[in-house]
């Protein structure tokens, strides 16, 4: 048996857990400061506080990100079909560009996702709308294709529910999974965090509190910084249905953006920020009087008055320069750094963890 302890329960260490546990020879424990269960989450814990939808970011040239990108998409297709309790719902997902974003930045060419084209092209259902489908005036193009929306801290209780699943929901002396509560503050101490034992291995996946860890690199240290996110949750009484964004430039607020995920029990998200190195906890009261102005202006088919918001949500997006790093260094398998993207790659991120973990296995023989 191999003992592997996980540093962290966001999305991303959630979800390794989740596949690791799938082989019956691996033991696991999640150490973590905090749980998706939790009432109160800090902002410094980021997937509670995200949207969220699968929109790939991959450029057209970066293959591993396309990969770590498609295998969640198939892997949320099938959640959607057989475990309506994951809180995973379709939903048709698009994309507005307004005029002055496609003559200013775009320079005037239309500008489609690598997932628009080929196999997946036709797997996502990617079409580009007529020019009767939006208001010419607003936008130069636009485009649509089957995207799906994640109620996120629901979805990751769903994650946790399926290891108790797997593992036996009672926690006996040998059971193969365990959560303990802690904060380490060196990843060396994570070994002795294991419930059955000094572990063999150590995932981290620590996200932006990351920095707080007294042994990490500092090279690797100053690699990691936080985009801010914003996010209201309202009461859906808007009329929308589809996962909407519009490709906002208001060159007075470069970090604003607007987008829209209705999810399944009447939540409408509605975002958002992109604040680059912005630790702050505080709204500027003034922005979301800036996003109705625009969403009023963008999108005037819905009703945008007297909206109901029922929560405000911060967060802070986990980049790291050079982007995501999984790779194993001796008895550490580093799985950190998906930024604005945790939830649409955590499946394809978890995929080549559990190749990292195998190759390790064959080469200490367990
Ligand atoms: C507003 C907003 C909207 C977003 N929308 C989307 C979207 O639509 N689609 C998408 O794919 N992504 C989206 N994201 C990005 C996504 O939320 C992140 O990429 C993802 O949540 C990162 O997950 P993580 O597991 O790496 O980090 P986190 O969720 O921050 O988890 C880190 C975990 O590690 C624990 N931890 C850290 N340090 C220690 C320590 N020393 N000891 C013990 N425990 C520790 C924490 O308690 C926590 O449990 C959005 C983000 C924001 C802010
Ligand atoms: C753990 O991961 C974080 C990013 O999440 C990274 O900054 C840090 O260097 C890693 N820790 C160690 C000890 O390598
Ligand atoms: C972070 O955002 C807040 C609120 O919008 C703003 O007041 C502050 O100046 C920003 N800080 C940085 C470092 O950009
Ligand atoms: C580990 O060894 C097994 C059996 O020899 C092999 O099937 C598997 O591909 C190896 N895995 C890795 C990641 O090297
Ligand atoms: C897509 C969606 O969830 N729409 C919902 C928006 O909210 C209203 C009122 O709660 C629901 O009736 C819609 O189904």
């Amino acid at each position: 048996m191999t003992k592997i302890v996980v540093v962290g329960s966001g999305v991303v260490g959630l979800t390794v857990a989740h596949e690791l546990l799938k082989d019956e020879t691996n033991q696991v424990t999640i150490v973590s400061q905090q749980f998706p269960t939790d009432f109160d989450v800090s902002t410094l814990y980021t997937s509670p506080n995200a949207g969220a939808n699968w929109h790939s970011f991959a450029s057209d040239d970066d293959i591993f990100t396309q990969e770590i990108d498609k295998i969640g998409y198939f892997k949320y297709k099938e959640i959607i079909k057989n475990s309506p309790e994951a809180d995973v719902t379709a939903r048709t997902d698009v994309h507005y560009v307004p005029i002055n974003k496609f003559n200013k930045v775009y320079k005037g060419i239309k500008k489609f996702p690598w997932f628009a084209y080929g196999d997946m092209g036709k797997t996502v259902n990617f079409r580009e709308l007529d020019e009767s489908e939006y208001d010419t005036t607003k936008f130069a193009y636009a485009y649509q294709y089957d995207g799906l929306v994640i109620r996120t801290s629901y979805y990751m209780t769903y994650l946790l529910n399926e290891m108790w699943k797997m593992s036996g929901s009672v926690e006996t002396s040998n059971s193969r999974f365990s959560l303990r509560r802690g904060t380490i503050k060196k990843l060396l101490d994570a070994y002795d965090y294991h419930h059955l034992g000094k572990a063999d291995l150590v995932i981290n996946c620590t996200g932006i509190l990351s920095k707080e860890l007294i042994d990490l690199e500092p090279e690797e240290k100053e690699k990691v910084y936080p985009i801010r996110g914003i996010v209201f949750v309202a009461e859906n009484t808007t009329g929308m249905k589809k996962i909407t964004a519009v490709d906002l430039l208001d060159p007075q607020y470069p970090e604003e953006r607007l987008y829209f995920m209705p999810r399944r029990e009447g939540e409408l998200i509605i975002g958002g920020a992109y604040q680059v190195n912005n630790y702050s906890k505080v709204v500027d009261p003034t922005f979301i009087v800036r996003l109705i102005t625009r969403c009023k202006y963008y999108l005037p088919q819905y009703k945008w008055d007297n909206l109901n918001i029922i929560r405000t949500q911060v967060g802070y997006r986990p980049f790291r320069k050079g982007g995501y790093r999984i790779e194993r260094k001796g008895k550490i398998v580093h799985c950190y750094g998906m930024g604005a993207a945790g939830f649409q790659s955590s499946w394809g991120c978890a995929v080549k963890v559990v190749d990292l973990v195998n190759d390790y296995k064959n080469k200490s023989k367990f």
